[in-house]
C-alpha cells in the first residue's frame, strides 16, 4: 500500500494578516503570499497552511467567520485565492486551508437569524439555554475569560460561547447544520484544496445537559465530547473520503488515548492531531497568565510519550514548537540573544527528526523573537486585551502584566513577518495593523537568504533529509539520558541505521556519555562537532545529530 504523501511532508503556516502587504492597507494579503511563493518553494516545504482568509469582522482575526463562501476583502478576492492556489500547486506544493466549524462569528447569517426569536428556522444551528435560577445556565467559563454564556435580552435566553461572546458555538447534535458545513467544506474541497485544519475541532460535541463543573471550568463536559468520534467518521465519510487530501486537528485539552483513536487509519477520522501540553510546560500549575520558565524535564516526558504512544498505536503527530497563538519558539525555549542562530537551529533539529509531520510557523525558518512589547497599546490579541484587564483586576501592576504579556501573549507570534531592512521589514508602505518587532534590521529573510550559516538553510537542510532518511519517518524512538537536567537525547532505529539526535537545552558547557563509541555527523549546528561520543563534550545548544556506525 502507498504510504500517504503528508507522511514526508513539512508544513509551513501562515497567518495572512502579518505575512505580506501588497495594497499599503497595513494588513497582509493573498497578492501578498503570492509575491513569496519563490521563497516558500526554496525553503522546500511541501504544503501550505493557511490560517482563516474567509469574510470575518475579525474580533478574532478570521477565526470569527461571518461568511464560510467568500474571501474576506481585507485579504483580497476570490480570484486572488484561486490564483494562489494555482500558483501553489504550479510550484509543486500544496494548500490546505483553515476550517473554523466549533462556532462562527455572531454576525454571520445563521446566527443572525437564530437570534432573531425562539421560533426561527436557524434557532437550532446555536446553543440557547434559559437561566438557571436567575444565572447563567451553567457555571463554564469562556478560554478568552468571563462567563462561556452570554444574555440575549430580546429572546430572553443565554447562548454558548466557549471563546469571544462574538464566537457563538454551533449545535453539532442539529444534523442540518452539520449537513451545511460538510457542504461547504466539499465547497473548498471542489475548488482543489489539498486539505483542511480543523480549529478545535475536539470541542463540537457537548454534553447535552450542560452541567455545572464544580472542579472546573467546564472543560470536562465539552472536550473529547461524547459524540466526537462519531461526528469526525461521518465527516470523513462524508467529505474527506471522496478527495485526496490531508486533515489535522487542533486538539484543545485531548489526551493521547483520544489522539490514537483520532488519527488511526482504521478508524476514517483524521490524519494526524495538534496537541498542545509541552506548550504548557511553563504554565505553572495549569495557569498560562505568569511569567515562569519552561520546565525541561516535562517537555522532554511529554514529547518522548507522546512519540512512543502515538508510534505503538499507528497514529500520527503534528510537530510544531510555534503557530499564532504561541510565543515565538527561540525566545521561549531558545536563546534570543547572544546563542539565538545556534538554539533555533537546536530546536529546528529536536523537532525536526521526530517521527509526525513537522510545522513550521512564518519567521520561524529565520529565527523571528517575541517583540518586547513596552506598552498595552500595542497589543492588538483579544485573549491577551481581556488577561491585561482580569490581572489588574487582581492587582498586579501594569510592569508585571506587561511582563507576562512578554511570554506569553498570543500578539508574540503575529507581530509582521521580517523580509528585509526596509521600512516596517519590507511588509507594507502602509503603517502595519500590529507593530514590527525592533530586531527586524538584524534578524530578515533577505539577510538569511544571503548568509549560508543561516536558520534559513539549516530548515532546508532539515526538509531535505526527511525525503531521504526512512528512519526519519519510520524509525522507533527512544529517549536516553532520560532525566539529565539539560541535554535532550534520543535515538530513531529503522532497517539497521540508528540515528542520535543530541541537543543540549542550555547555555552551559556539558560533557555526556552515550552508549555509542563513533558515529558520523549528519547535522551540526556548529562546523565543528567531534566525531566520538565517548565523554562528549557539548557547548552552548549545541545540537548534533549522529548516523551511528
Ligand atoms: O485556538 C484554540 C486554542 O486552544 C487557543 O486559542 C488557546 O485556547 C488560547 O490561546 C488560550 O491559551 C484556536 C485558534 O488557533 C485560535 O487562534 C482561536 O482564537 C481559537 O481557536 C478560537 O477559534
Amino acid at each position: 500500500m502507498t504510504e500517504p504523501w503528508w507522511k514526508k511532508s513539512v508544513v509551513y503556516q501562515i497567518y495572512p494578516k502579518s505575512f505580506q502587504d501588497t495594497t499599503g492597507n497595513g494588513v497582509g494579503d493573498i497578492q501578498g503570499i503570492i509575491t513569496r511563493l519563490d521563497y516558500l518553494e526554496k525553503l522546500g516545504v511541501d504544503v501550505i497552511w493557511l490560517t482563516p482568509v474567509y469574510q470575518s469582522p475579525q474580533w478574532d482575526n478570521g477565526y470569527d467567520i461571518s461568511d464560510y463562501f467568500s474571501i474576506d476583502e481585507r485579504y483580497g478576492s476570490m480570484a486572488d485565492f484561486d490564483q494562489l492556489l494555482e500558483e501553489t500547486h504550479r510550484r509543486g506544493m500544496r494548500l490546505i486551508m483553515d476550517l473554523v466549524i466549533n462556532h462562527t462569528s455572531t454576525a454571520n447569517n445563521w446566527f443572525v437569524e437564530s437570534a432573531k426569536s425562539k421560533d426561527n428556522e436557524y434557532r437550532d444551528f446555536y446553543i440557547w439555554k434559559d437561566a438557571e435560577n436567575g444565572k447563567e445556565p451553567s457555571n463554564w467559563l469562556s478560554k478568552f475569560g468571563g462567563s462561556a454564556w452570554k444574555y440575549d435580552e430580546k429572546t430572553d435566553q443565554y447562548y454558548l460561547h466557549l471563546f469571544d461572546q462574538t464566537q457563538a458555538d454551533l449545535n453539532w447534535e442539529n444534523r442540518v447544520v452539520r449537513k451545511k458545513l460538510y457542504d461547504m467544506m466539499h465547497f473548498w474541497a471542489d475548488k482543489g484544496i489539498d486539505g483542511f485544519r480543523l480549529d478545535v475541532i475536539n470541542l463540537i460535541s457537548k454534553d447535552q445537559q450542560f452541567p455545572d463543573d464544580h472542579d472546573g471550568d467546564g472543560r470536562k463536559h465539552y472536550t473529547d465530547g461524547p459524540r466526537i468520534h462519531e461526528y469526525l467518521h461521518e465527516m470523513n465519510q462524508a467529505v474527506f473520503s471522496k478527495h485526496d487530501m490531508m486533515t489535522v486537528g487542533e486538539m484543545s485539552s485531548t489526551t493521547l488515548d483520544n489522539c490514537t483513536l483520532y488519527t488511526n487509519p482504521d478508524r476514517n477520522e483524521l490524519d494526524m492531531t495538534f496537541q498542545f501540553h509541552h506548550l504548557k510546560v511553563d504554565y505553572p500549575n495549569g495557569e498560562k497568565w505568569t511569567a515562569a520558565p519552561f520546565d525541561f524535564q516535562a517537555l522532554k516526558q511529554i514529547l518522548s510519550k507522546w512519540q512512543q504512544g502515538m508510534y505503538k498505536a499507528n497514529g500520527w503527530n503534528a510537530l510544531f514548537w510555534c503557530n499564532h497563538d504561541q510565543p515565538r519558539a527561540v525566545s521561549r525555549f531558545g536563546n534570543d540573544e547572544v546563542y539565538r542562530v545556534e538554539s533555533a537551529k537546536m530546536l529546528a533539529t529536536t523537532l525536526h527528526f521526530m517521527q509526525g509531520t513537522p510545522y513550521i510557523y512564518q519567521g520561524e525558518e529565520i529565527g523571528m523573537t517575541n517583540p518586547n512589547f513596552q506598552s498595552i497599546k500595542d497589543y492588538r490579541d483579544v485573549e491577551s486585551l481581556n488577561a491585561y484587564e482580569s490581572l489588574k483586576e487582581k492587582g498586579i501592576s501594569v510592569d508585571g502584566i506587561l511582563a507576562i504579556l512578554n511570554q506569553k501573549s498570543r500578539d508574540n507570534s503575529r507581530t509582521p513577518m521580517q523580509w528585509s531592512q526596509q521600512k516596517h521589514a519590507g511588509f507594507t508602505f502602509g503603517t502595519p495593523w500590529i507593530s514590527v518587532a525592533e530586531n527586524y534590521q538584524e534578524i530578515n529573510a533577505e539577510q538569511a537568504l544571503q548568509d549560508e550559516e543561516s536558520i534559513f538553510y539549516h530548515y532546508q537542510n532539515l526538509i531535505k533529509l526527511r525525503k531521504e532518511l526512512e528512519v526519519i519517518t519510520y524509525g522507533d524512538y527512544q529517549l536516553l539520558l532520560e532525566n539529565h537536567p539539560q541535554v535532550f537525547v534520543y535515538t530513531r532505529i529503522w532497517k539497521g541505521q540508528t540515528l542520535c539526535v543530541v541537543n543540549n537545552f542550555y547555555e552551559k558547557d556539558v560533557t555526556i556519555e552515550l552508549p555509542y563509541n563513533t558515529g558520523s555527523v549528519l547535522l551540526s549546528n556548529y562546523n565543528d562537532s567531534g566525531t566520538s561520543l565517548n565523554s562528549l563534550r557539548l557547548r552552548p545548544y549545541e545540537s548534533i545529530v549522529y548516523d551511528i556506525k
